[in-house]
């Protein structure tokens, strides 16, 4: 047998035990709920496969419930969520809703490819996984996958267990994410503070999420925001990113473009090759780690500038260190320091900058500070490090020295 008929066998093997909609491509509504509510009733269904560039238009949420892992091939298609459910504003002025255009109520892995989903009314993309999850985590991948214009989230994946996204319940399990080639763009823009991507993660589990060459930019909330509380990190590794031109909706709380928060014990485990953070209205990227645990943080070809507020800025708190490395990295013209570490409670900074640039930026074009408490009088820890190699500061409000808090400074 040559190679390609044992592909063509693997193929067809893998046809016959999992592509049994196969057949019936999904080329309208009707279509797709057919596709959605048999893979519902029978496990045994995990592809559902779209007619190549279908243009679907929805009046109502499709629900996956099922409990297998389920793959969308969207083949090009495009689904227009504008009419797919609603939501209400309450007192706070708070977007309430359950609802989004494409909703996946599970805990088995979701993979979609070559779809995209437009002017959704709530939400475009949804997972919800159960409270009661637990076992192996749950693994999304969206490959070629775009959200584009909608009201709320673009994209929610939500681990949380309370209704109104507060406190720290959620399931025993953690999300694995894997996106490539996408864009998440003019979400965000229907009620204030919702993201083009937000993930929330809670009690026991990580988020470990790997994004390739992927376009975030322009959407009224942060463009991602990754939310992890309890136990676990959150793991990040960004390769040909950009987040842009986020933030905007919101004029008295504005955005940034990628926001992370880490509580509970766990570390934020950060690194971007290749990224571009310009254009936000809070922060370009904003990392707020707190109680047990570091930030670890790699930085290599990045690029901030023009941000509102701070280009590049961590917050450590509580016991644990702040370990940076940045390499090629420029920052500049942005609305408040260039790049801001803040180091607080038991723990250190050791940092090393290689080829980084900090210009034009209004405050400091570099600040470090570590801090047992913040603006304490007398020094009791060991000062921290940051190593500098042809780093240029230039045409930052507050001079252009490194500014620093019990840190040495070497070359
Ligand atoms: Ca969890
Ligand atoms: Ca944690
Ligand atoms: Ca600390
Ligand atoms: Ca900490």
């Amino acid at each position: 047998m040559n190679n390609l008929s044992l592909v063509l066998g693997a193929i067809a093997l893998m046809s016959t035990s999992s592509c049994l909609y196969a057949q019936t491509q999904v080329n309208d509504e009707a279509s797709l709920n057919a596709a959605i509510a048999a893979a519902n009733a029978d496990s045994s269904i995990r592809t559902i496969v779209f007619e190549k560039d279908a243009d679907i238009t929805l009046t109502a949420p499709v629900i996956y419930n099922g409990s297998q892992k389920i793959q969308l091939i969207g083949n090009g298609a495009i689904i227009d969520g504008a009419a797919a459910g609603s939501f209400v504003l309450d007192d706070d002025l708070t977007a309430v809703t359950k609802d989004g255009t494409l909703i996946f109520n599970t805990q088995a892995d979701v993979r979609i490819n070559g779809l995209t989903v437009i002017n959704s009314a709530t939400r475009g993309i949804v997972v919800n996984i159960p409270e009661t999850a637990t076992g192996d985590d749950i693994s999304i991948s969206m490959q070629n996958v775009n959200v584009i214009d909608s009201a709320l989230f673009g994209v929610h994946i939500d681990d949380n267990a309370d209704e109104f996204d507060d406190g720290a319940t959620g399931s025993d399990i953690g999300i694995n994410l894997y996106i490539n080639g996408s864009v998440f763009t003019g979400n965000g823009t229907g009620a204030i503070d919702f993201d083009g991507f937000r993930v929330d993660e809670r009690a026991e589990g990580n988020i470990n999420a790997l994004i390739v060459n992927t376009e975030i930019d322009g959407n009224g909330g942060d463009g991602m925001e990754l939310d992890e509380g309890g136990n676990g990190n959150v793991k990040a590794t960004l390769i040909n990113t950009s987040f842009s031109a986020n933030g905007f909706y919101n004029e008295e709380d504005l955005d940034d473009g990628l926001d992370i928060d880490e509580a509970g014990a766990g570390d934020i485990i950060m690194t971007m090759i290749n990224g571009k953070v310009n254009d936000n209205m809070d922060e370009g990227l904003d990392l707020d780690e707190e109680n047990d645990g570091d930030v670890k943080l790699s930085l290599i070809r990045v690029e901030a500038f023009n941000n509102a507020d701070e280009g590049i800025k961590v917050d450590e708190e509580d016991a644990g260190d702040i370990k940076a490395r940045m390499i090629m990295v420029d920052v500049a013209e942005g609305g408040d320091d260039g790049i801001q570490f803040t180091e607080i409670g038991e723990g250190d900074i050791n940092a090393k900058l290689i080829n980084v640039t900090a210009e034009n930026n209004k405050k400091y074009g570099i600040k470090m500070e570590q801090w047992v408490e913040e603006d304490e009088e007398e020094i009791v820890e060991e000062a921290g490090s940051l190593k500098v190699r042809n780093v240029v500061l230039a045409g930052n409000g507050k001079g252009d020295e490194i500014k620093t808090h019990n840190i040495v400074v070497a070359e």
